[in-house]
């Protein structure tokens, strides 16, 4: 038995210092460096590289360090009988929460115009909009989603949301399910994206779901690159259909030197870091899903693989 870390663009050396002190019984591993590819049973990802999981032939479980899955089941082919399990943290949602609200709130005040302003030293007074007559649309209303829909709503903010199941949050109108899709953007001023990558919302965002928000909209993306058509976002910016567009994740990470949204004035661009996995509290969830696997107990965070989140 063994447990082995697959990392790409992360550094895997906290996550086996603090698995170390709290699982003192298994060995832990960093690939490539594994002693028997037979002894490993629970590993451990990030973006593992395309079908590196085939190398391990006794995979029982596959816990995810983030939120999401998509870096796991969009490279490799999983069989059934094996568990894909994912971190959910408060800290994970608070953190989305304070990230977007900052955003909100510089977009509501202009804050980016005067930045390009001040720099060419022009004194010119725009109109800024308040909470109170702003609704917010949440596309996703998970375990971050949800949070994060509830909180903007006690601000005051009007708040909907959409998920594929009804919610009961306090303040937020629910819509539920494609038909629903529509009226849950329109006339919304700010969409934030919050979703899962599927099959179902890959290209979600796209000419079409911005043209249904009310003039002069502004689009957020924390959920994934693969959420948006990027050139129906450009296309909508330049025809001033959109006010501007904030972006934390992309189709290609790190966003290559020479993208358009580099430069565009309407884009403002952060690179993945609305919300960081915390060390401490992830490692706390996988030693105990850790130890529930020893114990033939089931697994926290479970995803399905049929939805595919
Ligand atoms: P959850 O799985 O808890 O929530 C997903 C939500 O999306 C649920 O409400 C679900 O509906 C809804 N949903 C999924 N598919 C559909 C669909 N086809 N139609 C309508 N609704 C749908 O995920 P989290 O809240 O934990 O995380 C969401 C995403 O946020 C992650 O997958 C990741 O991509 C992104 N993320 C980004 C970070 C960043 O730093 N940029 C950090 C962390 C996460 P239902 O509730 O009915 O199942
Ligand atoms: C995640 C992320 O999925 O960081 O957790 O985006």
């Amino acid at each position: 038995m063994s447990i082995l870390i697959i990392f790409n663009n992360k550094d895997p050396e906290p996550w086996k210092k603090v698995l170390t002190k709290k699982i003192a019984t298994t060995s832990i591993e960093v690939y490539p460096k594994v002693k028997d590819v037979a002894a490993v049973d629970f590993v451990i990802c990030w973006k593992p590289e395309k079908d590196i999981l085939k190398k391990f032939p006794n995979i029982k479980v596959i816990q995810s360090v983030g939120a999401s899955i998509d870096h796991i089941t969009n490279s490799q082919t999983i069989a059934e009988n094996i568990v894909v399990t994912r971190i959910v943290d408060m800290k994970l949602s608070i953190d989305m929460w304070e990230f977007l609200l900052t955003i909100v709130l510089a977009q509501l005040k202009n804050t980016k115009t005067y930045i390009q302003q001040q720099e060419k030293r022009i004194w010119d007074q725009k109109e800024y909009k308040s909470i109170k007559n702003t609704t917010i649309t949440i596309l996703g209303l998970g375990s971050i989603g949800g949070y994060v829909a509830k909180e903007f709503a006690d601000l005051g903010f009007t708040v909907k949301g959409w998920s594929n199941s009804r919610k009961e949050i306090s303040g937020v109108k629910s819509f539920n399910g494609v038909d629903a899709f529509d009226s849950c953007l329109s006339q919304s001023d700010v969409l934030i994206n919050l979703l899962p990558l599927t099959d179902e919302t890959r290209d979600i965002i796209n000419r079409k779901t911005l043209r249904k928000l009310a003039a002069d909209a502004f689009f957020i993306n924390v959920g994934r690159g693969e959420h948006l058509v990027e050139n129906d976002l450009i296309e909508l910016l330049d025809t001033n259909e959109l006010a501007g567009a904030f972006l934390d994740v992309f189709r290609t990470e790190p966003l290559p030197k020479e993208h358009l949204f580099w430069k565009h004035p309407k884009i403002q661009i952060t690179p993945h870091v609305a919300s960081l996995t915390n060390v401490e509290s992830a490692a706390n969830q996988i030693v105990e899903n850790y130890r529930r696997f020893l114990d033939n107990r089931e697994l926290l965070n479970m995803v399905s693989l049929n939805k595919g989140y």
